[in-house]
């Protein structure tokens, strides 16, 4: 039976190109987009779309019912800043729209579900470097909270439910084809986008705060490693810490003076997002990921700029 995938919140930073990938992989007409925003042109044209919004039952159960899927990716989610100002409406979109999700999927007997998770379930009594995959997790921000619950019920709907769920902890990603959706590493994009539009930034995040983080062809094609992995090497069933590179705003900003040598990096002061960063790990142990289904990154800082500085410039 050929692989019918549906992708939920497929506009999004790692929805779109996560789209471009599935559809390489497994053929236009079987991976659906889905969102509750018309996709750019590109998107629309090559493969199915739906508008679905995660939180409506009514709407999900018909596309369920459509496209019997094999595989669910749910992306729809609101991220650490944007959850701040709303966070009731992150609550519920983050917790419902998963519950609905791990729902249908056991009810139309969904082959495979992937849900990520972020470093944000770690908070400020988790250890900061190398921060391990079960040490004290005590997140303080809505984004944080919401994660850590569904990694609870992801991991209860498979012991309970034998669903085969699938989860990775991701870091800050960066990425050049589609903007960030409201996160504390969000600087790490913009950075890019105003040192070639105007040879400097003032990042909201001050000078030595190191963050995880990862170029989005790493996240890629770690996520879809992880779900092409044999269901018996996956030994958590919560959330995988997943690992590419850790920097701070001028390591990166030294790295961009190779390319661009007037850039010029600023600091703005007050920042609310600052707080989220202090709570969070500065690097992640990611060794069960190594371990269980071979997970290996191919960028470090040095690549992953030249490659961002290349495609922005085109
Ligand atoms: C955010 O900053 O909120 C996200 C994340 C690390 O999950 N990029």
């Amino acid at each position: 039976m050929p692989e019918k995938i549906l992708v939920l919140g497929s506009n999004g930073q790692i929805g779109t190109e996560l789209v471009n990938s599935l559809r390489k992989a497994y053929h236009n007409d079987n991976v659906v987009a889905c969102d509750i925003r018309r996709p750019d042109y590109e998107t629309l044209h090559a493969g199915p779309f739906e508008f679905v919004n995660v939180l409506d039952k009514d709407m999900l159960k018909d596309i369920y019912q459509k496209y019997q899927p094999t595989q669910v990716y749910l992306l729809a989610a609101l991220l650490s800043a944007t959850g701040e100002q709303n966070p009731k409406l992150a609550w519920d979109l983050n917790m419902n729209g998963l519950l609905n999700v791990l729902d249908f999927s056991l009810a139309y007997k969904t082959a495979k579900v992937y849900w990520p998770s972020s470093i944000a379930v770690f908070g400020p009594n988790s250890p900061k470097q190398q921060t391990p995959q079960f040490c004290t997790m005590d997140p303080n921000t809505v984004y944080g909270i919401s994660k850590l619950a569904g990694e609870r019920w992801c991991e209860y709907y498979h012991q309970k439910y034998q669903l085969d769920v699938r989860s990775i902890r991701y870091p800050g990603l960066i990425s050049w084809k589609a903007a960030p959706g409201g996160g504390t590493t969000d600087y790490a994009i913009h950075i890019f986008h105003e040192a070639l539009k105007k040879g400097s930034y003032s990042s909201f995040l001050s000078e030595g705060t190191e963050l995880p983080m990862m170029y989005m062809e790493d996240a890629i094609r770690g996520t879809i490693e992880l779900m092409d992995a044999p269901a018996d090497k996956i030994h958590i069933r919560s959330s995988y810490n997943f690992a590419g590179l850790s920097f701070t705003p001028e390591m990166l900003a030294d790295e961009i003076k190779k390319h661009i040598p007037h850039f010029h990096l600023k600091y703005a002061s007050h920042d609310p997002r600052q707080a989220i960063a202090d709570s969070w790990p500065a690097s992640i142990d990611d060794q069960c990921a190594h371990q269980d289904w071979g997970w290996k990154p191919e960028f470090d800082l040095s690549k992953l700029t030249q490659d961002m500085i290349s495609n922005l410039r085109k």
